[in-house]
């Protein structure tokens, strides 16, 4: 199968975006891009731009997200790594060939109007897993 191509994003959840502020900007200098809310996941998303990849903070907007469940569970952290790929909806087909269990059976908007698909993290060694691909590609 083709690699996927770089790192897009690392996906972290956070209780509040604003109060993280201070850490991504004032400490590690990260440069804020801006936040969207993606109601389809009930999440509101912050970027900030560091070389190449993004990080993702992830607040969520209501208590069925994912990501509130996340934090119940396991507090603040690391999230979700995404990947870019080219031709999301034949890399899902593939990937189901190969027995991988998949959470979006087909792509689907994430924020920046990305097509994107997660795999199951039982299927990723652990890490929950987002193939995306941006709309220029
Ligand atoms: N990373 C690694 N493992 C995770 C995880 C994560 N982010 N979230 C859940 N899990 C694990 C749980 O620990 C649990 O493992 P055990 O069975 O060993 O305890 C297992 O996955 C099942 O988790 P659960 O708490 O029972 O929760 P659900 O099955 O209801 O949902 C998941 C888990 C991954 C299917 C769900 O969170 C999901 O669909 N995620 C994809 C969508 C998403 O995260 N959207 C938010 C971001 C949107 C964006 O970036 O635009």
């Amino acid at each position: 199968m083709e690699a996927v191509q770089a790192l897009n994003h690392v996906g972290i959840a956070v209780r509040s975006l604003a109060e993280q502020r201070p850490f991504y900007e004032g400490v590690l200098g990260a440069v804020y891009e801006g936040e969207e809310e993606v109601a389809s996941q009930q999440v509101r998303v912050a970027f900030y731009k560091v070389g190449d990849v993004r990080m993702e903070l992830l607040e969520p907007t209501g208590p069925e997200s994912a990501v509130a469940k996340f934090l119940e569970k396991r507090g603040e952290g690391l999230h979700h790594l995404a990947y870019t790929v080219d031709n999301l909806p034949q890399r899902i087909e593939q990937l189901k060939a190969q027995g991988v269990r998949m959470i979006d059976d087909a792509p689907r908007t994430g924020a920046h109007g990305m097509a994107i698909a997660f795999l199951h993290p039982k299927s990723s060694c652990g890490v929950l897993t987002e193939l995306c691909q941006p709309v220029d590609h």
